[in-house]
């Protein structure tokens, strides 16, 4: 296949030529080669230019008032995934294991149509969307990242959950061979995480398929994981094996490993600290001064009111 360059302005994207060009992703993906195809491969390959097979996005949403994406270097080359390693440039190092496809996704529990789906199924069911979002990690740094995704609202509906879902966990893979970090215990694997159903049906969470308009790389969480951008970044679950609707909240990883630093909400409250550090800043990853976090990390407009009635100091 000839290799391609996405031009992701919205008005050169008509609905024929995004139908080729979802054809053509699909087909990289059922070939499994979303290895880099590109002709700048040797400037992709010193980290600076995005690699990786074209995700074409649908729809475009700025969502981070405006901000800079960070560069697509340190969106893919800081991160956390412990699967892959505890230092920030394991993952990125480590990701080789990591074999996004085929890949499907069973999703079960309180639901009336439980199956189990391709991820490449999930690209055809739902329009490709590319929302630009803040993300904040619990240790006081974020980025701002153009993530493509399927709006997790449209994905839940669709699955119709019965009237006792309360709550939608989220399984990564298991899989030592391919997730090396899970030979030693460094948390309870597999790692879980979990909304409340009406967190999950808000409109701005992501199943997440790619990044700057390419499939997501290993590190991020290929093939597909979650992005809740008013929420700490260890909510977002990477390398989704499972989703599962459940009557009771689930236990979750980082809650069950310190429930006294990690709450199951997680929602950005820069007004109660972690026993740690304070949440008040945040570090810009590629900025030098620390900026002042927000709360809800700036979505409160569309999620305060989730948590009415709410504690806000066990909104963390
Ligand atoms: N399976 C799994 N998912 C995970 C993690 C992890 O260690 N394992 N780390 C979380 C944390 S703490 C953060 S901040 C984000 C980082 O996502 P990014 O590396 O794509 O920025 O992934 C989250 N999802
Ligand atoms: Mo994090």
């Amino acid at each position: 296949m000839a290799p391609f360059r996405p031009e992701l302005g919205e008005s050169e994207v008509t609905p024929e030529r995004l139908y080729l060009r979802r054809r053509e992703f699909l087909a990289l993906g059922a070939a499994g080669a979303v290895g880099a195809l590109l002709p700048r491969a040797a400037l992709a390959e010193a980290g600076a230019e995005p690699t990786g097979a074209a995700l074409p996005p649908a729809k475009r949403a700025e969502l981070a008032g405006g901000e800079k994406p960070t560069p697509w270097k340190d969106v893919t080359g800081y991160n956390n995934f412990y699967e892959l390693g505890t230092g920030k440039e394991d993952p990125a190092r480590n990701a080789g294991s990591l074999r996004p496809r085929p890949w499907t996704v069973q999703v079960d529990g309180e639901v009336k149509r439980p199956q189990t789906l391709d991820v490449d199924a999930l690209a055809r069911l739902f329009p490709v969307e590319e929302r630009i979002y803040r993300m904040r990690c619990v240790e006081a740094w974020s980025m701002v990242i153009p993530w493509d995704g399927i709006p997790l609202a449209d994905f839940v509906k669709r699955m119709e959950p019965t009237s006792k879902a309360k709550f939608v966990k989220f399984t990564t893979l298991e899989d030592p061979a391919q997730l090396p970090g899970q030979r030693r215990h460094v948390l309870d694997w597999p790692y879980v995480e979990a909304l409340r159903i009406d967190e999950a049906t808000n409109p701005l969470p992501l199943l997440a398929l790619g990044l700057y308009g390419r499939v997501l790389p290993g590190q991020n969480g290929a093939p597909v994981r979650l992005v809740v951008p008013w929420k700490y970044g260890f909510k977002g679950a990477k390398s989704i094996v499972r989703i599962t609707f459940t009557e009771e909240q689930p236990r979750t990883t980082w809650n069950e490993a310190a429930p006294d630093e990690y709450g199951f909400y997680a929602n950005v409250n820069p007004a109660v600290d972690h026993p740690r550090w304070s949440q008040a800043r945040e570090r810009r990853i590629g900025e030098f001064f620390r900026r002042k976090t927000l709360p809800f990390n700036g979505y409160g407009d569309q999620v305060a009111q989730l948590y009415a009635g709410l504690d806000p100091r066990k909104l963390y």
